[in-house]
């Protein structure tokens, strides 16, 4: 539903009409989650992929306090090029950008509402944010999992990064009633790696199951969104050993620093980045492309299926 506030690109609008489908992409993952022109190259990418999987990509982000679902070639490279220097806009920092008219990259949390809004279902993503290793402490907890808990919207990412506390994550998504589903897999995905000792809610393996229980939550009207969780593919998966290193030591460094709040993912992800020198990014790089196959694939067989 177009609105004073929000922008549906033409494309997205046409294809929410016809009843055909869409996947929506977030716009953090291009300005904070990845150097440039890495990030321009792979948010392009990703869309390319959607398209040859049968879907229409809707990139989202708030530009001139607009909300957009669905951006221009141009608008994704303004994105990139600016990277941190765009606002990382999360739920609460929505009414400043449209009040002040601001750019901002949108978070997951950020992407589900604009996608909700606009009618898209199905979103894809590298990672969600989640429970921060000593949230204990810290009360670091992404707004990602409330709006997973809120916003009935699936999210396609692989699984969760071990710069987070996963045992408390997995927990949080319980208390919320947020369905944790593996796809093609019993254990939750490690982002960087296939596996972890944890397991999902449920596994699923082929699109039209995943798409059966989205539209079955949607049908009992229940309001929560759902976690699509997809393992990176064998053959970019990283050294465990490697990763968690890499791992503990930007972690202990952002400790050390004192970073906290929004800052701390995106130093996170950057630390993990130069400690590997580079195959990380090569990693979600390739996560994200598979990730937005998957999607567009759930997105056709959900459409198919209503
Ligand atoms: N995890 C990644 N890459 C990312 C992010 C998370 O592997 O780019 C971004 C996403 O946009 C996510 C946000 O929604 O970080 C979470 O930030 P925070 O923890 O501050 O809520
Ligand atoms: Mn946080």
């Amino acid at each position: 539903m177009e609105s004073k506030y929000l922008e549906i690109a033409p494309e997205v609008q046409k294809a929410l009409a016809d009843g055909t489908p869409v996947v929506a992409l977030e716009s953090t993952i291009i300005s904070h989650g990845m150097p440039y022109p890495q990030n321009v190259e792979t948010a392009l990418k990703v869309e390319e992929i959607v398209r040859e999987n049968g879907a229409v990509p809707a990139t989202t982000a708030i530009i001139g306090g607009k909300l957009k679902c669905g951006l221009k070639k141009e608008e994704i490279e303004y994105l990139g090029k600016k990277g941190l220097e765009v606002t990382k806009c999360s739920r609460r920092d929505i009414p400043m950008a449209i009040a002040r008219g601001f750019d901002g990259a949108t978070t997951v949390a950020t992407t589900m509402i604009i996608a909700n809004m606009a009618g898209v279902s199905i979103f894809a993503t590298g990672g969600i944010g989640g429970v921060h290793r000593g949230a204990q402490e810290t009360m670091d907890i992404s707004a990602d999992l409330e709006e997973l808990a809120n916003t009935p919207v699936m999210v396609v990412c692989a699984g969760a990064k071990a710069i987070l506390d996963i045992p408390l994550t997995l927990e949080y998504l319980e208390t919320k009633g947020v369905p944790v589903i593996g796809y093609g897999t019993d254990n939750l995905p490690a982002f960087y790696t296939r596996g972890s000792q944890f397991k999902v809610d449920y596994r699923v393996d082929s699109p039209e199951e995943a798409a059966k229980a989205f539209e079955a939550q949607r049908g009992a009207g229940l309001h929560t969104g759902m976690l699509l969780t997809n393992p990176i593919p064998e053959e970019f998966s990283m050294d465990e050993d490697t990763i968690n290193g890499a791992i503990e030591s930007a972690v202990k460094e952002a400790e050390e620093k004192g970073i906290k709040g929004k800052e701390s993912t995106p130093f996170l992800l950057a630390k993990v980045k130069d400690i590997t020198a580079g195959s990380s990014l090569d990693a979600n790089i390739q996560l994200v492309f598979n990730n937005a196959k998957v999607a567009a694939q759930i997105a056709k067989a959900y459409c198919e299926g209503k």
